[in-house]
């Protein structure tokens, strides 16, 4: 029978043997921000991509955007480009966006739907399953089955879809999916409808779209987003509140013991479980209370779709149900919509952050929502962390720059360089003991 062939790529351990790089992974000081050069130079930004995005699971697309058969996306991790269709069977697939004649890239848009994949070059064509289906003028013996669509690992949680670029994927996705799924799966993620994706390119350092993302230590700097947001700082469970943050804490916690009624009765999990740092696949689920009304990202905290985004779940103050996977993503769910976020380093300083709105598949813009008030939170906190990242990637670029610590409300930001060290480390070979 035909195989595929091996998918190493003899490049991705080139970066193996830096002994500076080593150096500055093995003095690094636990609680504090990183040395500058791994933000801005080339080198690190090359491991990031090898030894990061092509070795863990990676948040690429919701379901919603590839809902019928034929449908497909296309991302780009620097020259990884990989296609994710949902194949004629109904079964979401990816494979590496190259043809297996002589190496081009096959599909150059960025979604679309197409019943067969033909190459621009000599017209190989294949099925949205990845077979060849027709090469022209090939000699006799020639056998299509050798030569399908190199295979990427596609793993759908709850209609949002992962993959990972490995050989040999870390295996504990079906565990956190175990998990995530119980929290998620009530919200019928994959049946909602794509309301808007934006896609924003943020200049500095995909690790610094990240860092911001794991903290609200500077929340101060999103006052739309802090209407419903609230603002305990990291100190929502703790007994040492500082006197400012008494009346905000006591806030939340009685919203949040209100809340808990409602999600005990729709049977929806809250309980907070972080492993963001502890396991191959770190991530983080909870369920909070919002501010105001509490029921959605408005300016009022109300709903922002009249329709709730799954019929199960009509009671329109559900909170917030908030989720993080290391590397690249993080989301938002309320009664009526969900936010989905995920990172795609451009270059050492420039990232694309795409954001994606789901409402439920029954909707009318226009009629259960107004398009603006959907998503016009959110856009203004992504451009106010767009502004506040190019400011950290200036500042971290200037040779004045020393790392600097990190306080008890950004134990998330450190959670997430812990995980990337270790990572780097397992996945550059430098600790022979450490989990794969
Ligand atoms: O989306 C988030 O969870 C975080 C929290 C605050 C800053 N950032 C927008
Ligand atoms: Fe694709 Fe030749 S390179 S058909």
């Amino acid at each position: 029978m035909p195989t595929d062939p091996p998918q190493q790529n003899a490049q991705s351990t080139a970066h193996r043997a830096d002994p500076a790089m080593c150096a500055v992974i093995d003095t690094r000081v636990v609680s504090e921000s990183l040395p500058g050069q791994c933000y801005v130079e080339q080198k690190w930004f090359d491991v990031d991509l090898d030894e990061i995005f092509a070795k863990q699971w990676l948040f690429v697309a919701a379901e919603a955007e590839i809902a019928e058969p034929g449908d497909y996306v296309t991302v780009e991790f620097g020259t990884r480009s990989v296609i994710v269709t949902r194949d004629n069977l109904g079964n979401v697939r990816a494979h590496h966006n190259v043809c297996r004649h002589r190496g081009a890239r096959l599909i150059t848009q960025a979604n679309g739907s197409t019943g067969t994949i033909v190459c621009s070059y000599h017209s190989w064509t294949y099925g949205t399953d990845g077979r060849l289906m027709y090469a022209e003028a090939q000699a006799p013996d020639f056998d299509k089955r050798c030569f399908s669509l190199r295979s990427v690992a596609v793993r759908t949680i709850a209609g949002l879809v992962f993959i990972c670029l490995a050989d040999d994927p870390p295996t504990d996705i079906d565990d956190v999916a175990r998990i995530v799924e119980p929290y998620l799966a009530p919200h019928r993620l994959s049946e909602a409808k794509v309301a808007k994706q934006t896609d924003l390119v943020e200049n500095g350092n995909w690790k610094l779209a990240m860092e911001n993302n794991r903290e609200c230590y500077h929340c101060g700097g999103h006052p739309e987003l802090l209407n419903v947001f609230f603002p305990t700082w990291g100190y929502s469970d703790s007994d040492a509140i500082p006197d400012r943050l008494t009346a905000v804490v006591e806030r939340y916690r009685r919203a949040t013991a209100e809340l808990t009624d409602t999600w005990n009765r729709f049977g929806l999990p809250y309980r907070r479980i972080a492993q963001l740092d502890s396991r191959p696949t770190g991530f983080h689920i909870e369920r909070e209370a919002m501010d105001l009304a509490g029921e959605s990202f408005t300016l009022d905290g109300t709903t922002a779709c009249t329709r709730p985004l799954s019929d199960d779940l009509p009671d329109r103050r559900l909170g917030r149900l908030s989720m993080h996977l290391q590397p690249n993503m993080w989301l938002h769910v309320t009664s009526d919509h969900a936010v989905l976020f995920s990172v795609i380093p451009i270059r050492p300083d420039e990232t694309l952050v795409r954001t994606t709105w789901l409402v439920n598949a029954a909707a009318v813009e226009g009629v259960d929502y107004d398009l603006d008030r959907l998503t016009g939170v959110w856009e203004i906190t992504n451009q106010q962390d767009a502004d506040l990242v190019r400011l950290a990637h200036r500042g971290i670029a200037d040779p004045a720059y020393v790392p600097g610590p990190y306080g008890p409300s950004e134990f998330q930001v450190e959670a997430f360089i812990n995980w990337y060290v270790t990572r780097l480390r397992v996945n550059l070979g430098l600790d022979a003991d450490a989990t794969a």
